[in-house]
């Protein structure tokens, strides 16, 4: 079997207005869905965040990939490093999501090629990588601060199911909804999550830490409660505030920027410490275990080169004694799947994961979206990943993606849309 076609839809999906510490989530999410057919016409899927370097970049990929063996995969990820050179150190970028170019790239590939091999045998991706540590992968709700107003009227028409979107928060204290619900205790209910996660970094600290307590107060001491204030509190403040979270955060999230600043936070808090932001690549483990910079890294088969990859990190994590979860971005129904593979297949993968999935009205997989049974995907025996095209909604969101003209994601910019002169800033409380 080879690799015979290649095929690159970028699309755009709704997406509320959501707070984070770049800014404000855009009207629209970008994918890029990626579709691979062999000489037999098996096809492999695979979906990857959307922006232009990664689309043209993709494209060049081409003729690598055509008439290679999907099964080949260290041969295949070779020649994709020679031709595009590994990502330099600071490609990743200082935004919360990351922007590195070639592990998306392998990601996109090593996904779509396991989807055509597991069909091809008739077998489920989580077999190819070593098979099921558990049959239903846990998923945590993620709260965010909403912009009430924000994104336009498009935001909340093509969203129906986000009735949250239109309540008010009391003034100057913006409060944390959940998904499509308007209430954390609502997510809780409609998707059976036990842990609960607060996207923090978009309102001053006090605000942020009373909404914990809020919810460790509402929920009890039995649900785990993360924050995630995506580096931009000092470290004063992250111990300042950390201190009062003691006892009650299952984890703290990338309350600081940078290995060393979390080193020292971490040394001085009884609370562990987990990131999708300081220690990001293979090459970052070796600083990470001397300083001791995390508990637990988060993993993302998106931006650490795959699934395959992404089971590599378990076993050093393991090895040098870091917990695992995973960390997420807007993405549909053939990311879920994907993560819910790995998931499966990571025997210390032992965190509920981080999806926005509940926060998507729209999806690019047949037969509607997947469903949470108490806040767990059910990991599908399907051959591949499980899940098929929708050719519809893949057309009528590459449409959006053509039509809404948004190219890269900029949440800076969609912020200056809502509060005109608001800049990004590296460390902001
Ligand atoms: O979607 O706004 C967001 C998040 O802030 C996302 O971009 C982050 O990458 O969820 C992520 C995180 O855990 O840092
Ligand atoms: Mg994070």
């Amino acid at each position: 079997m080879h690799i015979a076609e290649m095929h690159i839809t970028p699309i755009a999906i709704s997406d509320p207005p959501l707070l984070n510490a770049a800014g404000l989530h855009a009207p629209y999410a970008l994918r890029i869905i990626v579709e691979l057919v062999s000489d037999c016409g098996i096809s492999g899927l695979s979906e990857i965040p959307g922006s232009q370097a990664v689309e043209a970049a993709l494209s060049n990929a081409r003729e690598v990939l055509i008439g290679r063996d999907p099964c080949d995969l260290n041969r295949l990820m070779a020649s994709l490093d020679e031709r595009f050179g590994t990502d330099g150190a600071d490609s990743r970028g200082l935004a919360p999501w990351d922007q590195r170019r070639l592990v998306h790239i392998f990601s996109a590939v090593e996904v779509a090629c396991l989807d055509m091999v597991g069909k091809d045998m008739g077998r489920p991706v989580v077999d190819l990588i070593g098979g099921a540590a558990r049959d239903r992968v846990p998923f945590a709700a993620y709260l965010f601060f909403k912009y009430e107003g924000a994104g336009g009227a498009l935001a909340f028409a093509t969203d129906p199911r986000c009735p949250g979107l239109a309540t008010r928060p009391p003034a100057g204290r913006p409060r944390p909804e959940a998904h499509r619900r308007s209430s954390p205790g609502d997510v809780r209910d409609a998707f059976g999550f036990e842990s609960i996660k607060l996207k923090g970094g978009a309102r001053e600290p006090e605000i942020e830490v009373d909404s914990i307590l809020a919810l460790r107060e509402a929920f009890g001491p039995d649900t785990p409660l993360r924050l995630d204030p995506n580096a931009i509190w000092t470290v004063d403040t992250a111990i300042h505030w950390g201190k009062k979270m003691e006892g009650i955060l299952e984890y703290y999230e990338d309350p600081v920027r940078g290995q060393d600043n979390m080193a020292r936070v971490r040394h001085a808090l009884s609370i562990p410490l987990a990131t999708n932001m300081c220690t990001t690549s293979f090459a970052d483990l070796p600083q990470s275990i001397r300083l001791g910079a995390e508990d637990i890294i988060l993993a993302d088969h998106h931006y650490w080169g795959g699934l395959r990859a992404s089971v590599e990190l378990g076993r050093i994590c393991r090895t040098f004694g870091r917990g695992l979860s995973m960390h997420s971005n807007s993405h549909v129904g053939i990311s879920l799947a994907a993560m819910t593979h790995l998931g499966a297949a990571v025997p210390n993968l032992t965190y509920a994961l981080d999806t926005h999935y509940p926060w998507q009205a729209e999806d690019v997989i047949a037969g509607g979206p997947l469903e949470f049974e108490g806040g767990c995907l059910p990991l599908s025996r399907e051959p591949g990943l499980g899940v098929e095209l929708d050719r519809d909604a893949l057309a009528r969101l590459h449409r959006n993606y053509l039509a809404c003209g948004l190219k890269n994601r900029n949440d800076e910019i969609e912020m200056q849309k809502v509060e005109p002169g608001w800049t990004f800033q590296q460390t902001r409380w």
